[in-house]
């Protein structure tokens, strides 16, 4: 069985089936990750058979193209036999391991892998840092790679962000560095990681409605570690009491980050307002372009990367080359991003907080009184941890989508008296944002920060964000 082996046995053996080019390649999804790993490998002058479950447009015409790149393609089905006498199977991010043809393909032996793993192993000279956590990925993955640009080097960030690795390795040059985001879901197929520096930005509970328990979501989450020895380099938050277990037996080079504690590598001197990183202050926090203190922790274990990952990168000229890049770096757009200001209503677009801690950094980071917009498909989280700061900040709250009647019936009564609660239906998200236009006067917020994945009513939280700001726009044109 695959997942009877160990990562380095696992990962040795499909980098050798890729070297010898042995036998039939599978892919399952035809999404971004899918797409480009079939293409690296038919690139790679590998046989590739590849299966999408759904009949879209969007999947018959990435079938359609990878046809004419030489791969063999079924839409509508996996071929679970077909699949269970291939070389190697590689899995979308996005496909659980329950799946069937994945279940068919461990069964019969195959090793199952991401396309992350393909592409590193096709990268042998990409210098990386990988970056996973609960919350704050994108932004430390991003900041991290305009760093590295800002050093004068090479970089591309990729991964769970979205460009996938695949398409690093396709480029006739590829980039010498990588910023490499990386989902729990991404880290359970990919045994053979072992970054340059390895980066842990925050641990709480998410994906539960494919994991079965917190922990073994956290299992995924220490995959970052498979192959840690003691030359290793990591940097972790020193504020999350379950990240320090988590890594407490890890080998390697430790470099921690706090917004807490100052006996740390890289942390924040709020009586100064200043950032510190090894024994020195680097930068103000005014010039940050980013809300919240969750951003500085992202800001330092940023900074904590890049500068672990090479020890030219400490040197004084570099330190003041990071410290003016850290100031020219924005927030990325559906993070707590502002869509509109107008009439005095300001609409923040926070579609990217997916789960209960993502949405209460954005509560505690407001400041004015706000309709807060939660719903979408439920993850398995309680909302009543979102009270305390819905009490603190909120006027009102709109549950919608599949999750709203849950999302009602836990914050309906610990709420009653101090905020409205109003289930604004199920399945149209422009009702919900007439609600909101309608209760919204000068000087309030509409934060969308859901709380929920977007799937019950869009294709991602990037659809969903930009509808939120196409609606903002076309409500406060119109009469209230
Ligand atoms: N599919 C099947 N069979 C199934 C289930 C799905 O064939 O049983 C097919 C679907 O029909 C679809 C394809 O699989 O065509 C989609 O695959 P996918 O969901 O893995 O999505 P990709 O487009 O390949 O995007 C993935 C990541 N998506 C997920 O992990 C869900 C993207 O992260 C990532 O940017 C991209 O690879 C490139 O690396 C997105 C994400 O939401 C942003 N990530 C989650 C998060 O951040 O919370 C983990
Ligand atoms: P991820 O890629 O892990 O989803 P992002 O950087 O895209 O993280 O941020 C998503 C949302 O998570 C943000 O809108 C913000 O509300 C929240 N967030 C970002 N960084 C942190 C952090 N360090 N700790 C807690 N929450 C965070």
């Amino acid at each position: 069985m695959g997942e009877a082996r160990l990562p380095q046995e696992l990962a040795s053996i499909v980098a050798r089936r890729l070297a010898e080019k042995r036998g039939e390649f599978a892919v399952i999804g035809l999404g971004r990750s899918g797409i480009a790993a079939v293409r690296l490998l038919r690139a790679a002058g590998l046989s590739v058979y590849a299966s999408d479950a759904s009949r879209s447009t969007a999947v018959r015409s990435a079938a359609a193209l990878l046809e004419r790149e030489g791969a063999s393609i079924d839409v509508g089905v996996h071929n679970a036999q077909r699949i269970a006498h291939c070389s190697v199977l590689i899995v979308s991010p996005g496909i659980p391991p329950t799946a069937a043809p994945i279940r068919a393909a461990l069964s019969a032996g195959v090793p199952v892998v991401s396309e992350v793993e393909v592409a590193l192993r096709m990268l042998p000279a990409l210098r990386y840092i990988a970056v996973t956590g609960t919350n704050g990925k994108s932004t430390t993955t991003a900041l991290i790679g305009h760093l590295l640009r800002a050093l004068g080097h090479d970089a591309a960030d990729v991964g769970n962000i979205g460009t996938p690795v695949s398409e690093l390795a396709l480029r006739k040059a590829p980039p010498v560095w990588a910023a490499l985001e990386l989902s729990s879901f991404q880290l359970h197929d990919t045994p053979g990681i072992m970054p340059d520096v390895g980066v842990l930005t925050t641990l709480s509970p998410d994906h539960l409605d494919r994991y079965a328990s917190v922990d073994e979501y956290y299992a995924d989450k220490k995959r970052l570690f498979s192959n840690a020895a003691l030359p290793s380099h990591w940097v972790t938050t020193a504020d999350s009491p379950d990240v320090e277990a988590l890594v407490a037996d890890v080998p390697g080079h430790w470099y921690r980050f706090s917004v807490h504690r100052t006996d740390v590598d890289g942390y924040y001197d709020r009586g100064a307002g200043m950032l510190h990183v090894f024994g020195d202050p680097l930068v103000a926090r005014d010039q940050l372009a980013l809300a919240g203190d969750h951003n500085v922790a992202n800001a330092l274990a940023a900074v904590l990367a890049v500068m672990a990952a090479d020890p030219l990168h400490r040197l004084p000229l570099a330190r003041t080359l990071l410290a003016k890049a850290i100031a020219t770096f924005g927030a990325l757009p559906h993070r707590l991003e502002p869509v509109l200001d107008r009439d005095g209503v300001l609409w923040l677009n926070d579609s990217k907080a997916t789960n209960i801690d993502s949405t209460n950094v954005a509560l505690a980071s407001m400041s004015r009184p706000t309709i807060v917009l939660l719903g979408g498909r439920h993850k398995g989280e309680s909302y009543t941890a979102l009270v305390p700061e819905l009490r603190r900040t909120a006027k009102a709250v709109l549950a919608y989508g599949e999750a709203g009647a849950l999302i009602t019936g836990d914050l309906e009564a610990p709420l009653h008296g101090r905020v409205t609660v109003e289930h604004c239906g199920a399945d149209r998200f422009e009702q919900v944002m007439r609600r909101a236009r309608a209760l919204a006067v000068a000087g309030d917020v509409v934060l969308l920060s859901p709380a929920c994945s977007s799937y019950d009513m869009f294709n991602n939280y990037e659809e969903r964000g930009v509808e939120f700001a196409r609606l903002a726009g076309v409500l406060m044109e119109a009469a209230p």
